[in-house]
């Protein structure tokens, strides 16, 4: 059997396939409802504030009813566990019911926490500062004019008060993140006051103390119409959490400079805080929120957490949306890679690598690094996808197109 060959030959590098199947399985990732709607949402908003899903593929979700069931059709062709990202503008409204963000409460949400239930998942939720005519000259929490910074912190206090009720409902802990759009366009002749205005804002907002939240914000170099100036760089957010216990920098890959290694952020982050929330995206020549794929960054980024047994520190979430694909394959393919990616740097001689680096092997270190690239990877894989009975990477696109046909299609 291709498993066993794989498994002595990992065995001999001294690499445990078995541990690092049971370490996989045990890591949820929390899956972005997003992708399913193209981050339109329920409540009248949509994707603004420099995030953009391009495409018209046809089948979107509309509705909740339709959201929770292709998220639950791609559930069932990935492995593992998984837990529920939701933003707030997925409020669950009764017929003819519309609240504005500062007023949502945890009832509109009880539905999402019934359909994790049944799934068995934990929840993590997002306020949603973008997409709404409270949005003034692009900005959130850090705006100048009272009335709409108000109406934001509002909206974010009433997020972080659903967030623990939903951890409360479910005995978990929400990973509650804080990513606002505020930036400008062209050159500012103020970088200092919403920065203030900004810091400001966050403090009210996290003023009130959760057991079952743990608060992030969520740094970002730039967007579409927002290109010379982002309020919440990662600078400013990195010192707000480091003078602010408990409160995290989330980083996502695609915020950054094309050429700075993410990974590389990791490490220094380790030295300094307990979670490190992520977002997995892949950026193709700007912050584009492609379909998350097997590939060098991810690897990178996953091998610098397993090297350094952080697996209970990264908070591991999705962040991508395409509408020019199917969107249940879409998920499908995003949340498979990021776990393959997972695996892969699980599945490293960590230890060995580290000796070699430390004794001035260098040669011996580049080599043996090389030589795990064509390891029996794809065996474990495929063990692993077995163990937890979904489809092999080559079964489950037929499941989608036959939910394609009969329901996406449909709509
Ligand atoms: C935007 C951020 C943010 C959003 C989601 C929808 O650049 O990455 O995380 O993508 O909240
Ligand atoms: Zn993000």
């Amino acid at each position: 059997m291709a498993y066993n060959s794989a498994k002595s030959r990992y065995a001999d590098l001294g690499i445990d396939t078995e541990r690092a199947i049971e370490t996989l399985s045990n890591k949820a990732i929390s899956i972005q409802c997003w992708q399913g709607d193209d981050v339109i949402g329920f409540d009248g908003g949509g994707a603004d504030g420099g995030i953009q899903a391009t495409g018209n593929y046809p089948g979107r979700a509309r509705n909740f009813r339709e959201l929770t069931a292709d998220f639950k059709k791609a559930c069932e062709l990935i492995p593992g566990k998984k837990r529920v990202n939701l933003h707030a503008s997925y409020a669950v409204f009764d017929d003819g019911e519309h609240v504005d963000r500062d007023k949502i409460e945890y009832r509109h949400f009880a539905p999402w926490v019934t359909f994790a239930q049944t799934l068995g998942m934990g929840i993590d939720f997002n306020p949603t500062c973008f997409g709404s005519p409270m949005v003034k000259d692009g900005l959130t929490l850090s705006s100048p004019d009272e009335a709409t910074r108000r109406f934001w912190i509002q909206h974010c206090v009433a997020s972080r008060k659903i967030a623990e009720q939903i951890g409360q409902a479910l005995r978990d802990k929400v990973l509650c993140n804080i990513w606002i759009p505020d930036g400008l366009k062209d050159i500012p002749a103020d970088r200092l006051g919403p920065r203030m205005r900004l810091k400001d804002s966050l403090d009210q907002i996290l003023e009130q103390k959760y057991t079952h939240v743990i608060d992030c914000v969520e740094s970002k170099v730039f967007g579409i119409g927002l290109e010379s100036y982002t309020v919440g760089s990662n600078e400013f957010y990195l010192g707000y959490c480091k003078n602010r216990q408990g409160v995290y920098n989330l980083i996502d890959n695609g915020h950054f400079h094309p050429t700075e290694n993410v990974a590389d952020k990791i490490a220094s982050l380790l030295c300094f805080y307990d979670y490190i929330p992520l977002h997995i995206t892949r950026s193709v020549r700007w912050d584009s929120d492609h379909v998350v794929l097997f590939d060098d960054t991810v690897k990178e980024i996953f091998t610098e957490i397993a090297r350094n047994n952080a697996l209970d520190k990264a908070l591991i979430g999705l962040d991508f949306f395409d509408a020019s694909i199917n969107r249940v394959a879409a998920w499908v393919i995003g949340t498979r890679s990021a776990q393959k990616a997972l695996l892969y740097a699980l599945l490293i001689p960590h230890e060995r690598l580290t000796a070699m680096q430390n004794s001035g092997d260098f040669t011996q270190k580049l080599t043996l690094a090389e030589n795990v690239k064509l390891m029996p990877f794809g065996a474990v894989w495929e063990e692993y996808c077995a163990r937890q009975n979904v489809p092999a990477d080559n079964e489950w696109f037929d499941a989608v197109t036959i939910y394609e046909q009969q329901v996406l299609l449909a709509r």
